[in-house]
């Protein structure tokens, strides 16, 4: 398949910064050489948008910080998605912060709109991404851009790239949850998204959960892949800015991917929240290459 890596040096979304570092980390942790590896051809996307430093912006409105930078970065991101998912071939993106996914599932149901096929998100998080303008508790879109794409918080973000809904909440399903404010949580319920928390994957068992994930699914075309890198524990991905005990294993998420992989309908993905500052010798990117080579077709035998 043709993998077109985007590189989405963005960190105007969280407040800890450094995860505009985590497309380099990841380029060396050899996520081209990878891929290629697994017999893929890969196009390399470095200029998608040209970043300034947060350091020296002004966030703005205190409710959707940098607002204009980020619509500005994620508005060049879907017309890439767009393209790339128009001519059927394969975009992975690399975070930044999870805002990227503004632009990345705006891009997809652009495509997704010419050819009629219903879109399914796979969000894997530790957070639920899902609060607006009015119930954020700390003004940054990382925590809003899953409910923008949804079609609920500020019309900038709403509306970005073309007007309205991105995607159906009903068909959005989160895996290893285990830290949602109490504004998103009740929209989440209202928007009838489907969780699978941390706590519901200890009561039933990993496989279980990825079986249900997988039979969930089956009611769309096709499917996005959003990971954050925070989904895991700590342990295994000390290197992401909202780092919280009590997440998924190494094996648990490379296992998701996999088997997320063999419905044959990931048609896009993203990779994002690594932060390189905050990481030890680079591990946290490594594995999100190796995240993404089970989610492209990686099997170990
Ligand atoms: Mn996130």
């Amino acid at each position: 398949m043709n993998v077109h890596i985007l590189e989405m040096p963005l960190d105007f979304g969280a407040s800890r910064h450094g995860s505009d570092m985590g497309p380099s980390a990841i380029r060396l942790a050899g996520i081209k050489e990878k891929l290629e590896s697994i017999g893929h051809t890969t196009y390399v996307h470095t200029d998608i948008f040209k970043a300034t430093a947060q350091e020296y912006e002004k966030p703005g409105n205190p409710n959707a910080k940098y607002l204009k930078p980020i619509v500005r970065a994620c508005n060049k991101l879907a017309s890439s998605v767009e393209i790339i998912t128009s001519e059927g071939d394969f975009p992975l993106v690399l975070g930044g912060d999870h805002s990227v996914v503004l632009g990345s599932l705006a891009g997809l149901a652009a495509t997704a709109k010419k050819t009629g096929q219903k879109i399914g998100v796979l969000y894997v998080d530790a957070h639920g991404d899902f609060n607006t303008n009015e119930t954020t508790p700390t003004g940054n879109i990382h925590g809003e851009c899953l409910a923008a794409s949804a079609g609920l918080g500020l019309p900038e973000l709403t509306n970005l790239y073309f007007d309205g809904q991105k995607v159906d909440p009903k068909n959005i399903c989160f895996v290893g949850s285990r830290d949602l404010d109490p504004g998103e949580k009740k929209l989440m319920k209202e928007a009838g998204v489907t969780v699978f928390t941390m706590s519901d994957i200890d009561r039933q068992g990993f496989d279980t959960v990825v079986e249900k994930v997988k039979t969930f699914f089956k009611k769309v075309d096709i499917i996005h892949v959003s990971f954050d890198m925070d989904c895991l524990d700590p342990m295994f991905a000390p290197g992401t800015g909202i780092p919280l005990p009590g997440g998924l294993t190494n094996r648990e998420a490379l296992l998701l991917m996999e088997e997320i992989a063999t419905t044959g309908k990931v048609k896009s993905a993203e990779i994002v929240e690594v932060n390189p500052i905050l990481d030890v010798r680079n591990q946290t990117a490594i594995l999100a290459v190796n995240l993404a080579a089970r989610l492209l077709g990686e099997t170990l035998y």
